[in-house]
């Protein structure tokens, strides 16, 4: 309310007049027979779930999403009445202004349309000034389309001969079809990994302006170095930069230019510049262009995550009128950093080799470590602050610099790039097109121009901004002919590259030449521009980035991955824990072939392959035990395996950063694993539950893409060490301690082996290989009388410099299911409060423990989780994200380990995986003797 009245004040005194309204909404359906309060900003099901209009508990109960479809089947109006005052209406242009609409609207003002909207992120602003009247009984109403209905009609309106595909999207997602017909988020029509709740509704603020002569809109800005960046990283290096600033305001008139004092403030250095200006204004849009030289040791620079601080400033840009009172001022912040996406060749003397893919920042080439964002909500008014940022700090805190928002969801909001430019997580920004074919017509190449105008101008100035992307896997959907457009390729081949390439990265390159743009993702990047855009194979392993995703083969071995140079997609499914499920599921749910499960479960074949994966290694809970504790045995079998299989997947690409193989793959320079956060509570690739907490995956996160990487592996005989250091300097007194242990013995390693390494900054390389045999001796020391050595063994490695372990890891030689894994008995022998919200947790087991999990009800996270247990005891700590005390932690602490999931076991045990599935009934006779 305070800000309001200041917001009010300061308007009329010089400012332009926004006038916010405090008003109450109502909302009703098509034929009027729903009448509640609405929200703005808001949507449909929240005000519904509000008004206990839905009432089946938990937003995503059991089958709501099936239960709740008749409402992105419906139409339904927002109406506000508001007030208008003398003031105002002194101005010579008032508009009426939404920064978004959830998406095919009508704006109505006291009975007159005053406009329509059908882009969910576009910003409009409706020329309101001739039908309001001064006083308190405005009336404003926003009728918006059923989403479903309406885009639907446009799919039907195509010509028979030329559809603009998919059809639908699989059944297997449950969902709604023609996302690909409406801009609005096109996971709110369903996913591989979430529900179909397509909303509507003002789903951004709303404002009443009047002005006279600009109202300041965007701020975008741009740094070149002027000193070239020494070779040695140096954090506290404060360069001389070229600095532009580009202002774009909403003017009173349509065409020409206006006069003005344009002032530019830096906070936090000296400079504040004050110049007069002619803004030049086209179709009431005006633009002005401030270019300035930051002196040398007046700013530091941003790094992402891990190499230095996030030094950030604060920019305010204030325009006012010449002749006049008006002002109108935007503050942004900035950081001062160089990137670049490296694409030179390889090896310049054989350019079939390909290129780079290689991130650098501030002249330092950095690994991109990280995962892909879906949006964290289906309804993005339920994200709040706190959520994204725990969600973002949960990526810092598991080192990953680099964030690609998916091409499928939203372009995020404005707290998600403020967090990340304070985290220093780079953001790869893909333009929201995804996994489908798009129309070309006039009127929707120019919607989506103007919407990725919109989003530019909104985010460029964001440091953490690492690229932009225009679509996700549309060059590969279309090369490899994913809907059906082989016959026709040239055709879609031609509205592909007018709609990504002649629309949308000319208007990329106009609002913000300063970054890279990338077609698609994946891409071959430079190589697929040569080929006219759609490559002869977008996954290549010499050029770009790739998705790789393979469900049929071993995903605990290193072999099954591609060498690429970039991988940006690649990951497995898991269940979230029981503890996430059990608040939207009842009893009859808790199993793995429940309707629930199927339900559930969007990835067309998911849930056979993740069978598959888990009998692969372990041992599968039999379909006929419906007990919860099997039911809780899968649901643990299915994180260890996804956890286990991006490890081995993530660690592969972080040891191919340095030089090439023979073929001439290698250089791999990034790794995002798919998918960082989840949507709800379902089957997905996220390494987060809806809701926060950490699934195995993300634990294993945490040492996967620690800084210094110690990485054993196996070929075939022989044991590798690869160290891989992404710091900026060397370590010369590093230890490293490889240690053979036997699952059936706790009392110590069988084989202890210890050199002094020195670590090479920036690098990955082998620094050591043992022969298993001859150097490891585990033909003699692993040895039962039925198991080989390999699964009688398994290895750790430590790193460690100055007496701290900088990186420790292990390395399983065989499968756990066929290895002499003893029955654990695992205890909590205490747990102790150290400080306000941190818990140490002492445990004690009885033999060696895989796989360790722990879990409790409390908010909270472990500094380690999923772990080996290797010696008697172990301690862990617990950071609470709520209130909690050491009662209720132990009350509530579980503990699971693999050794409990084999005694119910009958399922049949996989051993080899034949080349290639031919139907899913395959996998079945793979694993069960039962029919499903
Ligand atoms: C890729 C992504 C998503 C999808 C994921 C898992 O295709 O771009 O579309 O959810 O794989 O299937």
């Amino acid at each position: 309310m305070l800000l309001l009245i200041l917001l009010i004040l300061v308007g009329t005194i010089s400012g332009v007049h926004i006038s916010d309204q405090n008003t109450s909404w109502t909302l009703t359906n098509g034929n009027s027979s729903i009448f509640v309060e609405g929200s703005v900003p808001g949507g449909v099901y929240t005000d519904l779930m509000k008004a206990k209009v839905l009432s089946e508990g938990d937003f995503y109960y059991r089958y709501n999403d099936l239960n709740y479809k008749w409402i992105g089947r419906s139409n339904w109006t927002y109406s506000t009445i508001f007030n208008v005052t003398q003031d105002l209406m002194t101005n010579s242009r008032i508009c009426l202004v939404f920064d978004g609409l959830d998406t095919v609207a009508e704006v109505i003002v006291n009975g007159n349309i005053i406009g329509n909207a059908d882009n969910m992120f576009i910003r409009y602003v409706f020329d309101v000034k001739d039908f309001l009247t001064v006083g308190s009984s405005n009336t404003l109403e926003v009728n918006f389309w059923s989403p479903v209905e309406w885009a639907a009609s446009k799919y039907e309106l195509q010509a028979e001969n030329y559809i603009v595909p998919p059809k639908c999207v699989d059944p297997a997602f449950k969902g709604e079809c023609h996302a690909n017909h409406i801009r609005k988020m096109q996971a709110s029509f369903s996913w591989d990994w979430g529900p179909s709740f397509p909303n509507m509704g003002v789903w951004k603020d709303w404002h009443l302006i009047g002005w006279n002569s600009l109202s300041l809109t965007d701020v975008l800005f741009s740094s070149t170095i002027l000193d070239t960046m020494p070779s040695t990283p140096n954090t506290d290096l404060m360069p001389a930069w070229n600095i532009s600033v580009k202002v774009f305001a909403d003017a009173t008139i349509s065409h020409g230019s206006i006069l003005g004092d344009l002032t530019v403030a830096l906070d936090g250095t000296e400079i504040e510049i004050t110049a007069p200006m002619s803004a030049f204004v086209e179709d009431h849009v005006a633009t002005l262009v401030w270019n300035y030289t930051v002196p040398q040791d007046t700013v530091s620079l941003w790094w992402p995550n891990g190499y230095g601080n996030q030094s950030l400033y604060n920019l305010t840009v204030k325009w006012q009128e010449a002749d006049g009172i008006e002002s109108s001022s935007k503050k942004i912040r900035v950081g001062f950093r160089t990137v670049e996406l490296n694409q030179e060749l390889v090896d310049e003397s054989y350019p079939e080799k390909g290129r780079y893919y290689r991130v650098v920042v501030n002249s330092v080439p950095m690994f991109m470590k990280g995962s892909n964002w879906i949006p964290a909500h289906v309804l993005p008014e339920l994200v709040t602050e706190k959520y994204t940022r725990q969600l973002l700090e949960d990526a810092r805190d598991t080192h990953q610099n680099c964030i690609r928002v998916w091409g499928g969801g939203i372009y995020e909001s404005e707290d998600f790039y403020r967090i990340a430019d304070e985290l220093g997580i780079l953001i790869w920004e893909d333009l929201m097109f995804a996994c489908s074919m798009y129309p070309t017509d006039p009127a929707f190449l120019s919607s989506v121009m103007k919407e990725t105008e919109t989003q530019i101008r909104r985010l460029q100035h964001h440091a953490s901004i690492l690229l932009w992307a225009s679509n996700n896997e549309n060059e590969a959907a279309l090369r490899g002919n994913w809907y059906g457009t082989a016959s026709n390729f040239e055709l879609y081949k031609q509205d592909y590259v007018k709609l990504y390439v002649e629309a949308l990265r000319t208007t990329v390159l106009k609002e913000d030449p300063s970054r890279e743009f990338v077609v698609s993702s994946p891409s071959n990047g430079l190589e697929s521009e040569q080929e006219g855009y759609v490559a002869q194979n977008p996954y290549d392993d010499l050029y770009g980035d790739t998705h790789y995703y393979n469900y049929l083969s071993d995903a605990w071995s290193w072999r099954t991955y591609p060498r690429t140079r970039f991988a940006s997609e690649y990951g497995f499914q898991s269940w979230p824990s029981f503890k996430t499920l059990k608040d939207v599921t009842t009893e009859e749910d808790w199993h793995s072939t429940s309707d629930m499960l199927q339900h559930r479960q969007h990835h067309p074949m998911g849930q056979k392959e993740l069978d598959l994966q888990i009998g692969l290694h372990m041992h599968l809970p039999p379909l006929s035990d419906d007990s919860l504790q099997a039911f809780q045995h899968y649901l643990y079998l299915g994180q260890v395996h996804q956890a286990m299989a991006i490890k081995t997947e993530s660690e592969f690409y972080r040891r191919g950063w340095s030089g090439l193989n023979d073929d001439g793959r290698g250089y791999t320079s990034g790794a995002l694993y798919w998918q960082l956060n989840d949507i709800w509570q379902g089957a997905s690739w996220a390494s987060i539950e809806y809701g926060g907490r950490w699934k195995m995956l993300h634990y294993y996160v945490k040492n996967f893409f620690s800084p210094v990487l110690v990485s054993p592996w196996q070929d075939y005989e022989k044991l590798m060490i690869t160290i891989v250091s992404d710091l900026t300097s060397d370590i010369n007194d590093a230890t490293l301690s490889v240690f053979v242990y036997r699952y059936d013995d706790i009392s110590g390693p069988v084989k202890t082996k210890l050199e002094n390494v020195t670590i090479p900054r920036q690098e990955a390389f082998v620094a050591i290989s043992y022969d298993l045999w001859d150097d490891l001796q585990i033909d003699q020391l692993c040895q039962t009388d039925v198991n080989d050595p390999e699964d009688v063994c398994f290895i750790v490695t430590e790193l460690t410099s100055l007496g701290e372990e900088i990186s420790r890891n292990f390395l399983l030689l065989g499968k756990p299911k066929d290895s002499p894994i003893q029955n654990a008995n695992i205890q909590v022998e205490s747990i102790e409060q150290v400080s306000e919200s941190l818990y140490d947790v002492s445990l004690s087991t009885d033999s060696i423990s895989l796989f360790v999990w722990l879990e409790t009800d409390i908010a909270g996270v472990f500094s380690d989780n999923g772990f080996i247990m290797t010696s008697k005891s172990h301690k862990v700590k617990f950071m609470a994200r709520e209130a909690t005390n050491v009662d209720d932690i132990s009350k509530s602490l579980d503990i699971m380990t693999l050794s409990e999931t084999f005694t119910s076991s009958t399922t049949k045990v996989v051993n080899n995986l034949p080349e290639k599935f031919l139907h899913e009934n395959d996998i079945r006779n793979l694993l069960y003797d039962d029919e499903f």
